[in-house]
């Protein structure tokens, strides 16, 4: 009952989100870097997270908002009710294409993620699960996913990965990315786990990604089946900074086992 509530003024927010987002296309924006020249933000990630900070404060004054821009609350547990809010997901998309980026929320209760909200703006689609009810894109079913092998399967990640870098040993990505059918690179941490939950994508990795940016997708993933860890096989926290490995079990076990050379 709560959580189909909490659903319907979140899917209601989401879509006022977009329009103001839509009507943001016509105007100048304001860009700033953040922890390096490439880490964007704008004035409308902002507005966007305010937008919503105050919503959720005038229905749910008790509840607990962690959001990526930093006007939420402080958080160091997750009890009680947490809104993992990313206003916009792929803002360097955002700023350069209109387009590959989406609004991604996230509804926790006590660290079990109930409501997965990702609104792909530039295509009017929203995808949407509450735990145990199923998963929907603009209200239709999604079916479970299905099983793959690398062999015959698209595999998501950024190229910088698979470049030597200080996060993973790209010899271990390198034979992954050689033995799948094909690589894509998307850049929004959101839609892309929205892809493995549709199949247009087989798997999903990425070396370091916040709760913002996978809570919303890991409700929805998991709803279809699909596994959800960070690299090491380990479940996430949703509190913490984390890598991250989502894809349907067969494919999760083999690209852990074979490729990143992790038993469980
Ligand atoms: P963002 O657009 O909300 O910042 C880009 O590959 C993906 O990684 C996006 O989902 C992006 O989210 C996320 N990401 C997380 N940390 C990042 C960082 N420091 N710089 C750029 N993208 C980051
Ligand atoms: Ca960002
Ligand atoms: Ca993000
Ligand atoms: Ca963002």
């Amino acid at each position: 009952m709560i959580w189909e509530e909490i659903d319907t003024h979140a899917k209601e927010w989401v879509k006022e989100a977009g329009d103001r987002i839509r009507l943001s296309f016509e105007k100048t924006l304001n860009i700033e870097s953040k922890s390096n020249a490439n880490d964007l933000v704008t004035n409308i990630d902002k507005e966007i997270e305010q937008f919503f900070i105050n919503k959720i404060r005038g229905v749910y004054p008790e509840h607990r908002i962690m959001g990526e821009e930093g006007f939420g609350d402080e958080l160091n547990s997750l009890e009680g009710i947490v809104w993992l809010i990313d206003p916009i997901d792929g803002t360097m998309n955002f700023i350069h294409q209109q387009r590959n980026f989406a609004i991604s929320i996230g509804v926790y209760e006590n660290g079990i993620g109930q409501i997965g909200l990702i609104y792909d703006v530039a295509h009017d689609e929203l995808y949407h699960a509450i735990r145990g009810k199923g998963a929907f894109i603009n209200g239709k079913p999604i079916p479970l996913l299905k099983e793959s092998t690398v062999k015959e399967s698209i595999i998501a990640l950024n190229a910088t990965w698979v470049m030597e870098n200080h996060r993973i040993d790209h010899h271990l990505l390198i034979p992954l990315v050689r033995d799948a059918r094909g690589s894509r690179s998307y850049g929004t941490a959101a839609l892309e786990m929205v892809y493995v939950a549709t199949g247009r994508v087989d798997a999903y990795l990425s070396m370091r990604l916040s709760p913002w940016d996978f809570g919303a997708g890991a409700v929805i993933v998991e709803e279809l089946g699909g596994v959800v860890t960070n690299l090491k096989g380990e479940k996430l926290n949703f509190l913490t900074q984390d890598s991250l490995l989502t894809a349907n079990p067969g494919l999760h076990q083999e690209v852990l086992k074979n490729y990143l050379k992790i038993d469980q």
